[in-house]
C-alpha cells in the first residue's frame, strides 16, 4: 500500500448534532471529496461539471442497491478557499439521524475516514489558515455560555490574540538580530547595540503586554467556565423564592411549610455576561427526617464546592441561635449576606449580629426590590471592582496563559541580562527560550501532544 501522510486521507463526519432537526448536514474533507461524493449524488438537471462554491439540488444514491437514500442539497466547495483549506463538499440532508448516518456510510464505503472530533479544525490549523489561538477560539464559540462569551471568542477568532502574541514575537526577532551582529562581531558589541535603549523597548513591548494579557486571564477563566453560586439558609427564609425570582421562572416549589426543598436544584443565570450555575438548596436545620436530612447532606457539599455563598435571611423574624449557628458554618467561604422579606415589616435585629449584618443586601424575592443590587453585588464580587471587564480585549484561557508566563520569565531573563551587561550570546539564549513560549501560544512550537489535547476538546464534525 502507498504511505500517506494522515492529511492525504480524505475524511468524513455528521456535522450538525445529533437527534431529529430541519436539515442535517455532513463535512467531508481532502483530495478525494469530489469523486467520492460524483459516485452517490444524482443531481437534478443535466450537470456535467459542479462549480465550486454552489448548492447543487439532487439525490443522494447507493449504487449498489440503486436506491434513493434522501433529496439533498449539495455544495463542493474546492480548495484552498474552504475551511479546511482542502476540497470540501456538504451535503444537507434531511435532518433525521438514520439518514445521515447511512448517507455517512456510503462516503465511507467508498474510501472516505470517520474524522476524529476537532479534525476538520485541526487541518485548517495544520494547513495553515488559522493558528492555534483561532482555532482555540472555534471551541470556545461552541461551548460559550453568555453572549459575552461568544463574542470574546469572535474576537480572538479574528485574530487579535494572534496579532498580539505576533507583534511581541517580532520585536523579538529584530532584538535577537542586534544580538547576532554582536557575536559575529564581539570587538564591536558597545556600538552595534545600545543596550539601555534595546532595554527601555522590550519593557515596554514586551513585559508590559505580557503582563496585561496575564491579568486579563482570570476573567477570561470566568467568563469561559463560569462561577456557582449557592443559596444557603434555614427553612423557609425565601430560598427557593429567590432561584424563581432570580431565574424569572417558577422553577422550584415554594411553600410556607418549612422543609420544603429537598435536593439541590441547579439552574444557568447570565449575570452581565458571567455565566452563574445557581444552586438552590434545602433549608438547614437539626431535626430534620431522613430524606430532607439527605438534602441538607447536599447542601452543605454543595457550600463546599462553591464559588460565592448566598447567606439568606428571614427579616420578618428575630434572627435565632440556629441562624447564627449556620453563618459560622459558611463564613469561611466568599459570603453575601441577604435579608429577604423586606416588604414584611423588620422583625429581625440587625444590631444584635453585627458581624453577620455589616453590609446586608435587602430584598423582597415576593416584591423584587433589591435583586438588582443583589445581582450587581455578585457581580462584582466575582470580578473585585475590575475595570477591565467591561472592556472587550484579549482574555487568554489557562493553556495559554502559562505560555504566556513562561515567556514573560523568559523575557525578564532578557532584561535582567541587558541590565548586567551579559554578554550578547547568553541574552541571546533568553530571547530563543522567550520566542519559544510565545510560539506556543499561536501554535508554531506546540508539541504534539499539547495539539492533541486542544482538538480532543471538540465535538465530532468540528
Ligand atoms: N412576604 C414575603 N414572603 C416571602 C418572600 N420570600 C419567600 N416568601 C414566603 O416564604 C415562604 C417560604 O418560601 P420558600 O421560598 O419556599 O423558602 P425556602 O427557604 O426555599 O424554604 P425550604 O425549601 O423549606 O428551606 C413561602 O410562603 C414564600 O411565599 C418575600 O420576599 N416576602
Ligand atoms: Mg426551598
Amino acid at each position: 500500500m502507498v504511505n500517506v501522510t494522515p492529511q492525504e486521507v480524505t475524511i468524513a463526519a455528521i456535522s450538525t448534532p445529533p437527534g431529529a432537526g430541519g436539515i442535517g448536514i455532513i463535512r467531508m474533507s481532502g483530495e478525494r471529496s469530489l469523486e467520492i461524493i460524483k459516485d452517490i449524488f444524482q443531481p437534478a438537471g443535466n450537470i456535467i461539471v459542479f462549480e465550486s462554491h454552489r448548492f447543487y439540488y439532487g439525490t443522494i444514491v447507493d449504487p449498489e442497491r440503486d436506491q434513493t437514500l434522501d433529496e439533498v442539497l449539495m455544495v463542493y466547495m474546492s480548495a484552498p478557499r474552504t475551511y479546511t483549506r482542502e476540497d470540501v463538499v456538504e451535503i444537507h440532508c434531511h435532518g433525521s439521524y438514520l439518514i445521515l448516518q447511512s448517507v455517512l456510510e456510503l462516503l465511507i464505503n467508498r474510501g472516505a475516514q470517520l474524522a476524529e472530533p476537532g479534525e476538520f479544525t485541526k487541518r485548517a490549523f495544520l494547513n495553515g489558515r488559522i493558528d492555534l489561538t483561532r482555532a482555540e477560539a472555534v471551541i470556545d464559540i461552541l461551548a460559550a455560555k453568555t453572549r459575552k462569551g461568544v463574542d470574546l471568542a469572535l474576537e480572538q477568532l479574528s485574530g487579535r490574540l494572534y496579532h498580539q502574541v505576533d507583534h511581541m514575537r517580532q520585536r523579538l526577532v529584530e532584538v535577537r538580530a542586534y544580538f547576532e551582529v554582536a557575536i559575529d562581531f564581539p570587538d564591536e558589541d558597545v556600538e552595534i547595540v545600545n543596550r539601555d535603549e534595546v532595554l527601555e523597548r522590550l519593557r515596554h513591548e514586551l513585559l508590559l503586554p505580557l503582563d496585561e494579557l496575564i491579568n486579563q486571564a482570570e476573567s477570561g477563566r470566568i467568563i469561559r467556565e463560569g462561577i456557582s453560586v449557592v443559596i444557603v439558609g434555614l427553612p423557609n427564609v425565601g430560598k427557593s423564592s429567590l432561584l424563581n425570582t432570580l431565574l424569572q421562572e417558577e422553577r422550584a416549589l415554594v411553600t410556607e411549610i418549612p422543609g420544603t426543598t429537598r435536593d439541590t436544584i441547579e439552574e444557568f443565570l447570565d449575570i452581565n455576561g458571567i455565566p452563574v450555575r445557581i444552586v438552590d438548596t434545602a433549608g438547614i436545620r437539626e431535626d430534620a427526617e431522613r430524606v430532607e436530612q439527605l438534602g441538607i447532606e447536599r447542601a452543605r457539599d454543595q457550600v463546599n464546592r462553591a464559588d460565592l455563598v448566598i447567606f439568606l435571611a428571614d427579616g420578618s423574624r428575630p434572627f435565632e441561635a440556629a441562624d447564627q449557628e449556620l453563618y459560622q458554618t459558611v463564613k469561611h467561604k466568599p459570603l453575601i449576606v441577604v435579608l429577604n422579606k423586606c416588604d414584611l415589616p423588620l422583625q429581625i435585629d440587625l444590631t444584635a449580629a453585627p458581624e453577620v449584618f455589616s453590609e446586608p443586601i435587602k430584598i423582597s424575592a415576593v416584591t423584587q426590590d433589591g435583586i438588582d443590587q443583589l445581582k450587581n453585588a455578585i457581580f462584582s464580587r466575582v470580578t473585585g471592582g475590575a475595570e477591565q471587564w467591561g472592556e472587550d480585549g484579549c482574555r487568554p484561557n489557562i493553556r495559554q496563559k502559562a505560555a504566556l508566563v513562561r515567556a514573560r520569565n523568559a523575557a525578564e531573563g532578557i532584561c535582567e541580562g541587558l541590565a548586567f551587561g551579559l554578554s550578547s550570546d547568553l541574552v541571546t539564549i533568553d530571547i530563543l527560550e522567550c520566542l519559544e513560549h510565545l510560539g506556543e501560544i499561536i501554535g508554531e512550537t506546540t508539541t504534539e501532544d499539547v495539539l492533541d489535547l486542544i482538538f480532543e476538546q471538540f465535538c465530532l464534525g468540528k
